[in-house]
């Protein structure tokens, strides 16, 4: 059984899977209507599908431990960008941010002592250090290509594979 805090934590993270989900939504529609940037397109609409299986989880985790999972309400996301690197700047700051949030629901199911959420949580873990890792790697290469057009293209072009490389490596 969930105690109060830990139902109240946890549904605070279902929003925040949800509002990322929209982020990356949001994200995705910006460079979809870019010329020249399906792959970006392509790499945030399943970034987002990917969030809300988070978010889905959680929700399935709450209920089945007893507590009841909230569908929450949504403020509007970010909806335009000034450049692809503004872009994957924000991509980066978001997943710094739910990883702090990720690291401070641990720290609270330890403190309570609730090891079933504690382990529950661990997958978040993992995952977080690889999207934050995805997201650094980006930032990188954006910064080296700068604004060499040629760079650009092969970026979008290879931004798919380069997600199934690190699927695989998991
Ligand atoms: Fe939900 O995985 Fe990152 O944000």
């Amino acid at each position: 059984m969930l105690s109060k805090s830990i139902q109240e934590a946890l549904n605070n993270q279902i929003r925040l899977e949800a509002e990322s989900s929209q982020a990356y939504l949001a994200m995705a529609s910006w460079a979809d209507i870019q010329p020249g940037l399906d792959g970006v397109a392509q790499f945030f609409f399943q970034q987002s599908d990917e969030e809300r299986v988070h978010m889905l989880k959680l929700i399935r985790f709450v209920n089945e431990r007893g507590g009841f999972a909230m569908v929450p309400d949504l403020k509007q996301p970010m909806v335009t960008f000034h450049s692809l690197k503004r872009l994957f700047e924000e991509f980066l700051k978001h997943e710094l941010g739910v990883s702090a949030a990720i690291n401070e629901l641990v720290d609270l199911a330890l403190k309570e002592k609730d090891y079933a959420t504690h382990n529950f949580l661990q997958w978040y873990v993992s995952e977080q250090i690889e999207e934050e890792k995805s997201a650094r790697e980006l930032n990188d290469k954006l910064e080296l290509i700068g604004e060499d057009k040629s760079g650009l293209y092969l970026f979008d072009r290879d931004i798919m594979n380069y997600r199934t490389q690190n699927a695989a490596k998991k």
